[in-house]
């Protein structure tokens, strides 16, 4: 379904009075006013493909109901979710769950809803029915080549899909490693998951990147083959110019200094981008910003203060993807709101006072260096976010407006109350 322009201006209309006050309010205290939002309007989140259905656990999956039964219908759900907030303009793929059957069909009918594809993700986590060998044991690090070689082919499989829908980049996310030890030699595992990649790499046109994602553990509970940001830093400086470390948010052990991880990155050149979610034990890939914004916002300020010290352009030079999964709240829901604490936790980055932060630093004044962080974090940012989607044609209440317009119960009556989306 595609939703009506009007109905979302009729909405807004119903709280533009209030919502003024309160913009009013706080764009008085920003400075730089004007080009916080012109930022804001440019910084979009892609959407994962796999994202649009509810998500399961091991135990168990619940579907929601009105789920997309085809990539088309994800197509239209994330339409559904940029005509809401006008930041969500771009759809990552998974291959296999959603290969197009026709690329220019498909593409045709993204870019009529304002999308274009962001980073292609392959899959070499799963034995899907067609193939020859399993990678129970791993893909690209495999101790047989037959298994190596089947999975660098389908990584390069998903270049050429993603060639023909205008992509640019290919994240990589293995699950390889080992549950026990003893299991894998460590070094040959690296070796071999390193010729794999150079592999996948020399297959990339020269305008793309590849994103080498890292995760600590799970499904491998001893070790894994890309398992922090210095292993996937080690693969991608071999790899050469066009290979970056992606960060999920989820893949470290707790407590991780993130923050700093990115700073260090990004100093080196190597940043490729971010997975979004949110997490309080694991890789829970809860909403964005529903258990710690704190964090989410520390994130951002070094992110802002690293792609400004490198003359970066903050929407376009890295990758910015949600990687969440919904277990217990409607998809399209849960998306907003994470797309939205996303981009409050850009905009009171973007309010960081930089010359007091620095004269900070430089005075080894701890005080006011917490002082500067937490006056742009305990701002409140929201209505200059709420203006942004205004200008753009977005809702000022996007939730409120999925709910009145009641965009689920009518998914449910187009597509049924029992379709379960691909994915996990
Ligand atoms: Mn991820």
């Amino acid at each position: 379904m595609q939703l009506e322009k009007y109905k979302i201006d009729e909405a807004n209309q119903q709280k533009a009075a209030a919502h003024q006050r309160k913009f009013d309010y706080v764009a008085g205290e920003v400075a730089n006013l004007d080009d916080v939002m012109e930022k804001l309007a440019a910084f979009n989140i892609a959407i994962p493909s796999w994202a649009l259905g509810t998500g399961g656990t091991r135990f168990g999956r619940f579907s929601g109901g009105g789920e997309p039964r085809s990539l088309e219908e994800k197509i239209e759900d994330i339409g559904v979710l940029h005509a809401l907030n006008r930041s969500s303009g771009a759809i990552s793929l998974h291959i296999p769950w959603d290969i197009p059957k026709d690329a220019k069909a498909i593409k045709a009918l993204a870019a009529q809803h304002g999308l274009r594809f962001d980073a292609m993700n392959s899959n070499t986590f799963q034995d899907q029915s067609n193939q020859a060998h399993s990678y129970k044991f791993g893909s690209l690090q495999h101790v047989d080549k037959a298994v190596r070689k089947q999975a660098v082919e389908h990584n390069i499989e998903v270049i050429k899909q993603g060639i023909e829908l205008g992509s640019n980049a290919l994240t990589v996310w293995l699950a390889d490693g080992s549950c026990f030890p003893g299991q894998l030699n460590f070094r040959k595992a690296f070796e071999n998951t390193y010729e794999s990649l150079e592999e996948i790499y020399a297959a990339m046109p020269d305008d793309w990147k590849m994103y080498l994602e890292y995760k600590c553990y799970e499904p491998n509970f001893y070790s894994t083959t890309v398992a922090d940001w210095g292993q996937s830093y080690m693969y991608v400086n071999k790899l050469g110019p066009k290979a970056y470390t992606l960060v999920d948010l989820g893949h470290h052990l707790p407590n991780a200094n993130i923050e700093q991880i990115v700073s260090l990155l990004m100093m080196e050149g190597k940043l490729a981008g971010f997975h979004f979610n949110d997490s309080k034990y694991g890789d829970d890939d809860l909403t964005v910003g529903s258990i710690n914004p704190y964090q989410l916002f520390l994130i951002f300020n070094e992110l802002v203060e690293g792609m400004d010290a490198r003359g970066m352009n903050h929407a376009n030079d890295l990758g910015w993807m949600i990687d969440a999964s919904h277990n217990v709240k409607d998809p399209i829901e849960d998306l907003l709101q994470s797309v939205e604490a996303i981009k409050i936790a850009y905009a009171q980055a973007l309010l960081v006072d930089k010359k007091k932060l620095v004269e900070a630093q430089l005075n080894n004044d701890a005080a006011l260096a917490q002082e500067v962080l937490q006056q742009a974090y305990r701002t409140d940012v929201r209505p200059l976010v709420a203006e942004s989607r205004l200008r753009a044609g977005g809702a000022l209440d996007p939730i409120g407006v999925f709910r009145s317009l009641q965009v689920r119960g009518n998914l449910i009556k187009e597509r049924g109350e029992k379709t379960v989306a691909t994915g996990l």
